[in-house]
């Protein structure tokens, strides 16, 4: 927590400076700002000082080594939701998670511009700003909240958007914000009352499923036989998640 909000200090404090520097990775859109680097090496820097010799697994740097069996690894995403930084619209986030195994343990999520601290230790609970977060009580998939995202290739997004249009006449509405990190802890507040996306990588989700699995939520992570793909991230409020998992795969979001 103490390393994520002073990682969110510099990316609010640097903004105006940062979004002038934008390259680009896996397509146009998907873009990288000095920010999401000053954050990186600020996180990298003080890690190093607080647990030195652990792993830590960034975005922007990659791996810095191999984590043995038990050993703890850091995963950072240090802008997760950078085309809104980009933007100014101010969901964005600095994610961090201890990991142990691949499984994580610990997770803080900060948000730099509303300063708001989200956070979770395995088994014992999630909280928003120190106070306990749940899961809503959602129980039908009509009146539901459902967030989403979409991929950066043109190809998945038309995949992507057509099991979207099937899903919308079946649930309240959807929610597209642009920040995995924050959907999660979105499910974790009750704000939305579940949220699957396909293609995140390890940093949007090791902190925020966290949070939303010690809020109550049923996770499913990445895996090699997942139905909806082994690419899936899917999260939902008990009283909706079967509803909401039987739906998403009719809707054929397990074939985008
Ligand atoms: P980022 O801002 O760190 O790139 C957008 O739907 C969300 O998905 C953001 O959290 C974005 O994180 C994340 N994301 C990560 N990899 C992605 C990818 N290859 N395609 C689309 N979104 C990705
Ligand atoms: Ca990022």
């Amino acid at each position: 927590m103490r390393v994520a909000s002073s990682a969110a200090e510099l990316v609010a404090r640097v903004r105006a400076e940062a979004v002038a520097e934008v390259d680009t990775k896996s397509s146009e859109t998907d873009v990288v700002t000095a920010g999401d680097k000053a954050a990186e090496r600020l996180v990298r820097d003080e890690l190093a000082r607080l647990r030195p010799g652990e792993v830590v697994l960034g975005e922007e740097a990659g791996a810095s080594g191999e984590p043995g069996p038990g050993a703890v690894c850091w995963v950072v995403d240090p802008i997760d939701g950078t085309v809104n930084y980009l933007y100014g619209f101010p969901w964005f986030a600095v994610s961090v998670a201890a990991q142990v195994d691949g499984v994580s343990v610990a997770g803080a999520v900060v948000e730099p511009v509303s300063g708001r601290r989200w956070s979770a230790v395995r088994g014992q609970g999630a909280t928003l700003d120190g106070a306990p977060l749940h899961v809503s009580a959602a129980r039908r998939l009509e009146l539901s909240l459902v967030a989403t995202g979409f991929g950066y290739r043109a190809e998945r997004r038309a995949r992507q958007a057509a099991a979207v249009a099937k899903l919308l006449p079946e649930v309240r509405d959807i929610r597209r914000a642009g920040a995995a990190s924050l959907d999660l802890c979105a499910v974790a507040a009750g704000w939305v009352d579940g949220y699957c996306e396909h293609g995140l990588n390890r940093w949007d989700w090791a902190a925020g499923a966290l949070i939303a699995e010690e809020a109550g939520a049923v996770v499913r992570l990445p895996s090699a036989d997942a139905p909806l793909g082994p690419d899936a991230v899917f999260v939902a409020a008990p009283g909706i998640a079967d509803q909401l998992h039987e739906t998403l795969l009719r809707c054929g979001f397990g074939e985008i």
